[in-house]
């Protein structure tokens, strides 16, 4: 099946604001507070809006080092930046929190990650979408669910209901 190219490239901004799925989490410090943060910052960025917010779900760490348990969440935005734009944000805000993680899959105070851009499917070097691995997570599928219960993933199997991907 060949789908339709996304009218804009990974670098270029929309012609009008697209939803996106952030998932934020944090297994180390203060980690209500730290999600807090990262949605009050996020919501500083003139080309981001946070529609809605997921309930927070404390989950198991999966994968990696063993590490404590993390507290996890899912905004809904609507960004009027092009992946990239949005990418830069995350990883600003990010930096902004002092994010430490030593290690990959490690714990760490903040990671954000999109889990879904518009309908865009791409894989790059700087950006994957959706997010490759949301699918198999339940640490994001479940608040996603929460938030938006209707949702759906694109997936190698094609468009699935994230109810039946956590089920
Ligand atoms: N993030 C990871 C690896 N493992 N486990 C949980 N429960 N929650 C996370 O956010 C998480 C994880 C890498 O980003
Ligand atoms: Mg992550
Ligand atoms: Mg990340």
């Amino acid at each position: 099946m060949t789908r339709p190219r996304p009218a804009y490239e990974l670098d270029e901004d929309p012609p009008a604001p697209v939803p996106a799925v952030l998932a934020l989490g944090s297994n180390l410090g203060d980690r209500g507070e730290m999600l807090r943060s990262a949605v009050r910052a996020l919501t500083t960025y003139e080309g981001v809006r946070v529609r809605a917010l997921s309930p927070v779900v404390e989950t198991r760490a999966v994968g990696g080092p063993e590490q404590g348990d993390y507290l996890n969440a899912v905004a809904l935005v609507t960004t009027s930046l092009s992946p990239l734009g949005l990418l830069a944000v995350c990883q600003q805000v990010q930096s902004e929190l002092h994010r430490s993680r030593t290690v990959r899959w490690g714990p760490r105070t903040l990671d954000i990650d999109i889990i879904t851009f518009d309908d865009v499917v791409v894989s790059s070097r700087d950006l994957e979408l959706p997010h490759p691995r949301a699918a198999g997570r339940a640490f994001v599928l479940l608040p996603w669910s929460r938030v938006d219960p209707e949702a759906t993933l694109v997936t190698d199997q094609g468009a699935e209901r994230i109810a039946t991907l956590l089920a």
